[in-house]
């Protein structure tokens, strides 16, 4: 088996088992970024093997407060598939992840294929719906902790997601008030314009990263186009629930 391809069924085995493993750069220091991305298509293969189905895109560290909380100041990128969706208004197992976090995000769907250099109207023609979203990341390192080429690798953290209402795709989502509320405390307030300027940009940076590999966002793809706020560490027993200007909100119950 190859380096890469051993990592990426450590990878894989970690976030199926919700087991903290060391950071692939503590054996291997001199891992790339191209590298880590072929690890994660790697580890993906594994989940197609187990039937999942590639059902979007998330970037990530979209953000200053992101970047900062985390060190690293490199837009990034990941996969989502059909079983990282839940269902909104509904619990999140604690005990299916690591430490996992929450942060707010603006969701796009797809309508026709979409891929490599294109403009901020090329993508917005591009979209069938905008809606509210969040992330629940969880790195699947020991603390949290990981280098560039760690995050990429590791699906760039994520985990599962929950969108909410969908609106037309005309819906100006470029600076909307953000509030995520635990058990009715605000927890993290912020502004969709926190997400590169406008989430817009971040849908253009999801098209050329695909575009890079030869991949293309493809009708019916969600794309998360990244956390508007620093994330929020989940406990059992709290209930999540971010308000969104406009877009209305998201909410969820966090169970054993
Ligand atoms: O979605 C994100 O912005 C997170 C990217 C990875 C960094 C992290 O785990 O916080
Ligand atoms: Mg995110």
């Amino acid at each position: 088996m190859s380096k890469l391809a051993e990592f990426a069924r450590i990878i894989d085995e970690a976030a199926r088992t919700a087991t903290a493993v060391p950071q692939l750069t503590d054996t291997q220091p001199d891992i790339t970024v191209s590298d880590a991305y072929e690890i994660q298509s790697l580890s993906l293969a594994h989940r197609q093997e187990r039937g999942e189905v590639q059902i979007g895109v998330k970037m990530g560290l979209t953000s200053r407060a992101k970047m900062l909380q985390v060190g690293v100041s490199e837009v990034i990128w990941g996969r989502l598939t059909n079983t990282m969706r839940l269902t909104e208004g509904h619990d999140l197992i604690r005990s299916h992840y690591v430490h996992p976090r929450v942060e707010p995000e603006i969701a796009y769907i797809i309508r026709k294929p979409l891929s490599g250099i294109v403009s901020a109207a090329e993508a917005l023609a591009a979209v069938e719906a905008v809606a509210p979203a969040m992330e629940i990341i969880d790195s699947r390192y020991r603390n949290f902790k990981f280098t560039l080429p760690d995050v990429i690798a590791d699906n760039s953290s994520s985990s599962s997601f929950f969108v909410g209402a969908w609106h037309k795709p005309e819906t100006d989502v470029s600076n909307l008030g953000i509030l995520l509320e635990v058990n009715g405390r605000p927890a993290q307030i912020g502004s969709s314009a926190a997400i590169l300027g406008n989430p817009i940009r971040s849908l253009v940076a999801a098209a050329r990263a695909v575009g890079d590999i030869g991949e293309s966002l493809e009708p019916g793809y969600i794309v998360l186009a990244g956390g508007a706020t620093a994330a929020h560490p989940l406990t059992p027993g709290e209930y999540i629930q971010t308000s969104f200007q406009h877009l209305g909100s998201v909410s969820f119950t966090v169970a054993n």
